[in-house]
């Protein structure tokens, strides 16, 4: 039998994506954000996503079946400053190929770094995902390298960037390292699925 947590494929173009045999939901973030770190603590596997050590080399969308209920895609990165215009486009075409015709997409995490403030980028995204009208959760990852006395006031900022109204459960403080979060993004992976 396949094991129930595995890598379903990789692909650039929708005529390459993999069989997903379970509900698709997408992670959107910089390069460099911890979306395959995030991956792997979801998925209680270390090695599962590849960390990348060195950022923003365009990659394909890679599928991964989670505990055989979900398929977590994760896109390339945004706003890696060192790629050309050429490269910058083919993630685009990539991305939005992928937003626009995935047959199954539920839902979408997008992922921010707790210390900073949103991104241009970030903001694009954020915009995007709004008028798709997907559910979506905001995680802010790396909440270890804060203290847990300052989460709030980044969160605060994060959504006076984004949007004042958002609402307390649309943000999730994560970190890969302590788990923080971790159950709060599996419910609202189980709220999407049937
Ligand atoms: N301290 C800490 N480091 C993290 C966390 N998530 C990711 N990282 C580190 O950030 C770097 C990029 O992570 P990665 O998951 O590859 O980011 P991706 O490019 O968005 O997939 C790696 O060095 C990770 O070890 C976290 O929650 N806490
Ligand atoms: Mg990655």
């Amino acid at each position: 039998m396949a094991e129930s947590t595995r890598l379903l494929g990789s692909a650039a173009r929708k005529t390459d994506y993999p069989f997903c045999p379970r509900p698709e939901v997408a992670l959107a973030g910089r390069s460099n954000v911890g979306k395959s770190s995030l991956i792997n603590c979801l998925a209680g596997r270390h090695q599962l996503a590849r960390i990348s050590g060195t950022p923003g080399k365009t990659r394909n969308i890679f599928f991964y079946l989670i505990r055989n209920e979900i398929v977590l895609v994760d896109l390339p990165g945004y706003g890696f400053a060192r790629v050309s215009k050429g490269e910058r486009n083919r993630w685009g075409i990539m991305i939005e190929e992928y937003l626009q015709e995935s047959e199954n997409l539920q839902g979408i995490i997008q992922v921010l770094d707790i210390r900073h403030k949103p991104s241009a980028q970030d903001q694009e995204m954020f915009n995007w995902l709004r008028a798709a009208e997907i559910p979506f959760l905001l995680v802010a990852t790396k909440a270890d390298k804060i203290k847990k006395g300052k989460w709030n006031k980044h969160v605060q900022d994060i959504k006076q960037e984004l949007d004042p109204g958002l609402e307390k459960e649309q943000l999730v403080v994560f970190s890969a390292q302590s788990a923080t979060g971790r159950e709060k993004v599996w419910s609202f992976l189980k709220s999407l699925k049937g």
